[in-house]
């Protein structure tokens, strides 16, 4: 007994020693200004709350006149008239996370620090939320024609944020977020403003490539522990839903880096996530009615996703507004799939005798579109989304020639030998089975450029760097929807600022009629994974991609590299804070690291 009170005793003042060194280290915390590279003169920098706004909003109105809000009385709560309420999980969970990135932690604020001499301001007391339409998007899922935009208007003593639905919320409390900032008493200001925003683009997305390296959902302990009793304690106004608190659970099992990658997407505005999740070298999701293929085409049966895992990653992307779209690219790419699937695969020739490796899917065999017909069945059921990416690409039609049966098969057809009509042959049926599920599908270029017949509501991935506005221009001339990912391949990496390449693409920069430009639904930045996994994904991706996220999001004439460059600068400055381990745009330093 003696023994715990001497040790609460201890922690208690360990406790306090600790509020004390962060209460002083925290009055630098301002993401402000920092001074530039000497080539470039700052920008006005007159209203602090536009100098870390990233992406860049359409319309954007702000004021000198400063409100400071009071971390223990400011509210997010819903405005009068909203078709939302505390019934709605997701809002309530955003309310939740969004104080908590504009004042920190309640364990690490300390009280009173507001209190340190800052001159007293008008005070803003609320955010109202209003949603317009009665919409089931509480418990729905985004999607393609989902709407993004907000209306936020920020004037004492109440600021409101309006929206269609609750997308467009999620967007306008990211940016409301980013409007706050901290001054070096520790206040927390915010100018005057109105915004008007909405996104260039629908489709904004990351790919992400768990097969040549699994990515981890789960946390190492410690960590996961210390959240859980975060949670446990915590009651940030007192009313905490228990929809937030089975949510903020939900968290607990995500804290790795698919976790971090979907804060980070929501933080940059992107809305896809395109999950490339098995490929050639392994197999790691567990299939409902084909255990084998992870349990022999994975890297170990640790390195999986079970069906749980993937409805973890669903939902979290879900509240965060990010659609989840997996990739089950066939037949090439396919190498992991033939361990756990009998046949599958094409057996390879050395003339009359097979050489013991595989190729491609075989499309020659009947089992092939049986097996497809019922792995299809479960993906379009498991992923909610309207979509599923088929892949498509880089065919090596090398065993396929090798093969006596194909090439038999190849003379039946017709096909001569043109192993691109196989291709297509395959492709299209495939395409079939997963139309039949009202499933739509994104393919790789590839499959357009071999000529196979697409319905005419297929989307085109275009990924191939040379010529990509050429492409763009076949591909939207014959009536296709097209996704941009050509020129934003982050996994190549270089030395210097290569974010302003990503940033300096023109997406619409393709010949073509208005009609086709408005096929071009958006762009994805893309991380494949040869040499990425869980060490390094984060820096690699951050904030390049935010550069990408601009370029997708904002106005097609916010082009200007110094004004970027300044809230880049402090938007990856405010990611670290939030725990994204982003790399540094250029030299310099983050106002809150000082000691
Ligand atoms: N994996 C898969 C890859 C690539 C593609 N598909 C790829 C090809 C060339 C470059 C980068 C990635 N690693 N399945 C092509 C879409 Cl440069």
């Amino acid at each position: 007994m003696g023994r715990a009170m001497g040790l609460a005793g201890l922690l208690a003042g360990l406790f306090l020693v600790s509020a004390v060194l962060v209460s002083t280290s925290l009055r630098h915390g301002a993401p402000r200004n920092q001074p530039e590279p000497a080539e470039w003169e700052p920008a006005s920098g007159a209203v602090p709350s536009e100098d870390s706004l990233w992406p860049l909003p359409q319309r954007l109105r702000t004021s000198r006149r400063q409100l400071q809000l009071a971390p223990d009385r400011f509210q997010l709560v819903h405005g009068a008239g909203s078709s939302a309420g505390p019934a709605c999980g997701l809002l309530e969970d955003a309310f939740r996370r969004y104080y908590e990135y504009v004042f920190g932690r309640p364990g690490r604020r300390t009280r009173g620090r507001r209190q340190l001499g800052a001159p007293a301001r008008p005070e803003l007391l609320r955010l109202q939320v209003v949603i317009g339409f009665q919409d089931p998007g509480c418990r729905g899922f985004p999607h393609l024609f989902s709407s993004e935009a907000y209306h936020l208007t920020i004037t004492e003593p109440v600021a409101v944020l309006k929206a269609d639905e609750v997308w467009g919320a999620l967007r306008g409390l990211e940016t409301f977020s980013q409007l706050v900032y901290e001054d070096d008493y520790g206040s927390f200001l915010v100018n005057e403003s109105e915004i008007d925003d909405f996104p260039r683009f629908a489709h904004r997305g990351i790919l992400l490539d768990t097969s040549r390296h699994y990515l981890p959902l789960k946390s190492i302990l410690t960590n996961l522990k210390r959240e859980v009793l975060t949670l446990m304690t915590q009651n940030t106004r007192g009313t905490l839903s228990s929809a937030g608190k089975m949510h903020g659970l939900f968290c607990m099992h995500l804290k790795w880096i698919l976790q971090k990658s979907l804060d980070a997407m929501a933080f940059n505005k992107f809305n896809v996530l395109h999950w490339h999740i098995v490929d050639d070298q392994s197999f790691p999701y567990q299939s409902i009615y084909f255990p084998e293929l992870s349990d022999k085409g994975a890297y170990s049966y640790n390195h999986i996703y079970t069906p749980t895992d993937v409805r973890l990653v669903i939902e979290y992307a879900r509240l965060r507004g990010i659609r989840v779209i997996p990739e089950f690219d066939t037949p090439g790419h396919t190498q992991s799939w033939g361990k756990g699937q009998k046949d599958l695969l094409t057996p390879c020739y050395s003339g009359e005798q097979p050489t013991g490796s595989f190729g491609p899917v075989n499309p020659i065999l009947n089992t092939t579109y049986d097996f497809m017909t019922k792995f299809f069945k479960e993906i379009s059921s498991v992923f909610p989304d309207a979509y599923i990416h088929l892949g498509g690409d880089e065919v090596n039609f090398d065993c396929w020639k090798s093969n006596p049966e194909v090439k038999e098969f190849m003379k039946k057809q017709g096909f001569g030998i043109d192993y691109a009509k196989l291709e297509s042959y395959y492709i299209q049926k495939v395409l079939d089975i997963v139309s039949s599920y009202n499933k739509g599908y994104i393919v790789w270029q590839e499959v357009f450029d071999n000529k196979a017949e697409l319905k005419p509501d297929t989307v085109v991935q275009v990924w191939m760097e040379n010529n990509y506005a050429h492409e763009l221009s076949s591909v939207t001339a014959a009536g296709f929807t097209a996704i941009l990912a050509a020129p934003w391949y982050l996994d190549y990496i270089s030395y210097g600022q290569d974010w302003k390449k990503y940033y300096s693409v023109e997406p619409l920069n393709f010949p073509g009629s208005e009609k086709q430009k408005k096929l071009l639904i958006g762009g994805e930045a893309c991380l494949w994974g040869e040499f990425v996994d869980a060490t390094n994904l984060t820096p690699r991706l951050w904030p390049r991609a935010s550069a990408v996220g601009e370029r997708l999001w904002s106005s097609r004439n916010v082009t200007n590299l110094q004004d970027a460059y300044k809230r880049l600068t402090n938007h990856r400055c405010r990611m670290l804070r939030r725990g994204i381990a982003a790399e540094p745009v250029f030299v310099g330093y983050c106002a809150h690291e000082a000691r």
